[in-house]
């Protein structure tokens, strides 16, 4: 059976291509899943994209992932800088996490500029636009081979 890898995604991320295109661009989130199911094919893996406006929401599918998932790729939006939650819930999953920012959060507002996230994750990609999902993928490939 091949291994699945969760792509989580925070609070406005369902506005992607809508919202602040100079900032996120014009792809959407289906477009993101579109190019993560191809990179994910490519190593034999299976990819499920979820999004949500609600920390809890968030939370539910790390746990769900403990189950069903081999790795997480989770861009927690707007939570990277405030959830001690989400944190926890990464530190109770022992698949690999990668965290992925569309923007460079380090050129940004400095409340940007810490994330909890990177306490557990096992990698980091930030100002790579959508692309950064599938090279999150591609690292994926690499890790759960
Ligand atoms: C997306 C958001 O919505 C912001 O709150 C983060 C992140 C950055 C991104 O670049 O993907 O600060």
């Amino acid at each position: 059976m091949s291994k699945t890898v969760y792509i989580l995604n925070g609070p406005n991320l369902n506005l992607l291509g809508k919202r602040q295109p100079e900032i996120y661009g014009h792809d959407t989130l289906e477009d993101v899943e579109a190019n993560c199911r191809k990179v994910a094919g490519e190593f034999g893996l299976d990819c499920v994209l979820m999004q949500s406006n609600h920390e809890g929401q968030i939370i539910d599918w790390v746990h769900e992932a403990r189950e069903k998932a081999a790795g997480i790729i989770i861009n927690p939006a707007a939570f990277t800088h405030t959830s001690v939650a989400i944190l926890d819930a990464l530190n109770a999953f022992e698949g690999a996490v990668i965290e992925v920012h569309i923007s460079n959060v380090h050129k940004r507002e400095s409340f940007r500029h810490h994330s909890y996230v990177s306490l557990r994750a096992d990698g980091v990609i930030a100002g790579l636009g959508v692309e950064g999902y599938a090279l999150a993928m591609r690292r994926m490939g690499s890790l759960l081979a």
